[in-house]
């Protein structure tokens, strides 16, 4: 009789989570064919419980269960790779499971075992199709200061080809036909090395070039609004202090630039300096969260500012004021690896 609780409880959790997965395929996917795929598993399932000749329902007593403790509630969210992870983990597991106790029964546990297998490589498939989590490690804003200077594609192009991994139009005194031809050609840049592209501040320009984001600050748009209107693209917030900070994760932003961590005279109305406490807090709180370090961000502090806990450094001047671009680049990369090493 416990073993037909095994056999219900984990018949369950192998239902529940392929019904997870069969949302990814159905709603974010659109992909009949692993939609279907994975009903079907759900229905062999069904099967095995038959074959097995029980109704394990009846031997259900979740009260009596010391696995049924109350999870603690985590104030996190990950992404849509590890979501599936975790539930077909969860399945095959499951699958797992119930192929071995139903050996003990007398039967192979085949039924289990060809499920188990069909899961793994849905999970695959599924994998592949789903958009690979950016990075924000070297995150690269302009300036309309350096943007003035006629040489600045080239100076973002070797910035590109070095190693920043994500890039931020940001111009604030132009006229918006200027702006959109140089955020058009930051976007044939950014495609040309696969790197994503985000707006400062506007949403129509976002919209208007195919942008990969649009970053906010406080006094923009609301975040749902901008959500509304930017739906699965991504929303970054500017938070000066950890409550502004938690406020935009809550909201579901997908990362926060916290800052000005340092002094900086690039932004001539930032903040005075917050430090990297507000970092370390937040990602106490939201380990997951994506949370870029933004402000006077430089060679020398940069292992530091990681060690607290950044995702990512975001510069300006250090790389576009640079006599040597590629290389300060080039420098900041190997402080990421280095510091992700430890
Ligand atoms: N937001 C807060 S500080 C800052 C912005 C856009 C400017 C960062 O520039 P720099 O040159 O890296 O200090
Ligand atoms: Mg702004």
């Amino acid at each position: 009789m416990e073993l037909f609780r095994i056999i219900d409880a984990n018949l369950n959790r192998a239902r529940e989570g392929i019904r997870v997965v069969e949302e990814i395929s159905r709603f974010y996917l659109n992909d009949q064919d692993i939609f279907l795929k994975l009903k079907e598993l759900r229905h062999q399932l069904i099967e095995g419980e038959k074959f097995l000749g029980i109704r394990a329902i009846i031997f259900r007593n979740s009260s009596s269960d010391v696995g049924n403790k109350p999870h603690q509630i985590e104030n996190d969210r990950g992404n849509l790779r590890e979501l599936l992870e975790a539930n077909a983990n969860r399945v095959e597991e499951s699958l797992r499971v119930l192929e071995e106790f139903s050996k003990l029964y007398g039967y192979t546990g085949e039924l289990f075992k060809k499920a188990r297998f069909s899961m793994y490589e849905l999970e695959q498939k599924i994998f592949l199709k789903l958009p690979k989590p950016l990075d924000y490690s070297l995150y690269l804003a302009t300036d309309d200061h350096y943007l003035r200077q006629g040489n600045i594609y080239d100076i973002i192009e070797q910035a590109l080809k070095t190693g920043v991994t994500i890039l931020q139009y940001r111009c604030k005194e132009k006229t918006d036909k200027e702006m959109f031809v140089e955020a058009q050609k930051f976007r044939k840049l950014t495609q040309q090395y696969n790197i994503p592209l985000i707006i400062n501040d506007r949403l129509d320009l976002a919209l208007a070039v195919d942008a990969d984001g649009i970053h906010l600050g406080q006094d923009d748009l609301p975040f749902e609004i901008a959500k509304k209107l930017m739906g699965e693209r991504v929303i970054g917030i500017s938070a000066h202090t950890y409550e502004e900070g938690h406020a935009a994760l809550l909201a579901g932003a997908d990362y926060i630039g916290v800052g000005p961590v340092f002094e900086t005279q690039t932004k001539k109305d930032a903040n005075p300096p917050c430090g990297m406490e507000n970092i370390a807090c937040i990602k106490k709180e939201f380990p997951k969260a994506k949370v870029i370090a933004i402000g006077g961000i430089k060679l020398k502090n940069a292992a530091g500012v990681l060690t607290a806990g950044a995702d990512g450094l975001a510069v300006v001047s250090s790389i576009l004021g640079s006599s040597e671009p590629a290389l300060e680049t080039v420098a900041f990369r190997k402080i990421i690896e280095q510091t992700r090493d430890l």
